[in-house]
C-alpha cells in the first residue's frame, strides 16, 4: 500500500468500491498485521462497507474468521489448510478460492470444490515477498483449456496497461493490490482497470 493511503485502508476500500470493484479480499498479514479482536473489528468494518455496495467479501487464509463472519468467500494457498478440508468446513454455500501454479494443482483444487483458482504472479510484483517466480499468462491458457468450467483469476503486478493479455489467455478476472491501493486516486484507478477489462473482454469475444 502506498505511503499516502497506508493509514487509511478503509478509505482506500471505499474508493475502490465507488470505482466499481466486484469483489474484495481481506489479506491481513505481514509485519504489523492486526490480530485477535483488532483484526476481527477491522474485518467487520470491511465487510460492512462491502455489504453497502453489494460486493462480495472474502477472507484470505483465515477459515475460522470467514466462518465466524459468514463471509461470502475464503481464499487459501497451497501452504494453507487443504482445500478439500476447507470445503468440508465451510459447506457448499461459501465460495472457495485456491491459489494454484500448475495444471495438477488446478485439477486438484477443482475436484476439492474450489469455486475459482487464483494464478500468478503473472507479472513481477514486490507486494508478495514470498511469491513464486513470475508465471506469465501461459499457464492460465493451459488451465483455461483443460478445465473450461473453472474460473481463473490472474494476480501479480497487474495494471490497467497489462491486464488485457491475462483476459485474452482465458482468465475470468484479475485481482490487484498495488494498482488500486498505491494509486494516487484509488477510485479512478479502479475505473481505469474496469475500462481495460471491458476492452479486453470485447477483444476476446471478437477473437472467439
Ligand atoms: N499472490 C501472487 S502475487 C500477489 C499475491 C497475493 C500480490 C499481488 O499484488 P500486486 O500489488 O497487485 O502485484
Ligand atoms: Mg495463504
Amino acid at each position: 500500500m502506498g505511503s499516502t493511503n497506508a493509514r487509511q485502508p478503509l478509505d482506500v476500500l471505499e474508493k475502490a468500491l465507488e470505482g466499481g470493484i466486484t469483489c474484495f479480499q481481506l489479506r491481513e498479514k505481514g509485519p504489523g498485521a492486526l490480530q485477535g479482536q483488532e483484526k476481527l473489528a477491522f474485518a467487520q468494518s470491511c465487510q460492512h462497507l462491502c455489504k453497502q455496495y453489494g460486493v462480495p467479501f472474502f477472507v484470505n487464509d483465515d477459515v475460522e474468521l470467514a466462518i465466524a463472519l459468514e463471509a461470502d468467500g475464503i481464499h487459501v494457498g497451497q501452504e494453507d489448510e487443504e482445500a478439500r478440508s476447507v470445503r468440508r468446513r465451510i459447506g457448499d454455500q461459501m465460495k472457495l478460492g485456491v491459489s494454484v501454479h500448475t495444471a495438477e494443482e488446478a485439477l486438484a483444487a477443482h475436484s476439492a470444490g474450489a469455486t475459482y483458482v487464483g494464478m500468478g504472479p503473472v507479472y513481477p510484483t514486490s507486494t508478495k515477498l514470498d511469491a513464486k517466480p513470475v508465471s506469465g499468462t501461459k499457464m492460465i491458457a493451459t488451465v483455461a483449456s483443460l478445465i473450461p468450467e473453472l474460473p481463473i483469476v490472474g494476480i501479480g503486478g497487474i495494471t490497467a496497461t497489462n491486464a488485457a493479455p491475462v483476459i485474452h489467455a482465458g482468465a475470468s478476472g484479475i485481482s490487484v493490490i498495488s494498482a488500486i491501493a498505491s494509486a494516487e486516486d484509488p477510485r479512478q484507478a479502479t475505473v481505469f482497470l474496469k475500462e481495460a477489462l471491458g476492452q479486453a473482454w470485447i477483444e476476446r469475444n471478437v477473437a472467439l
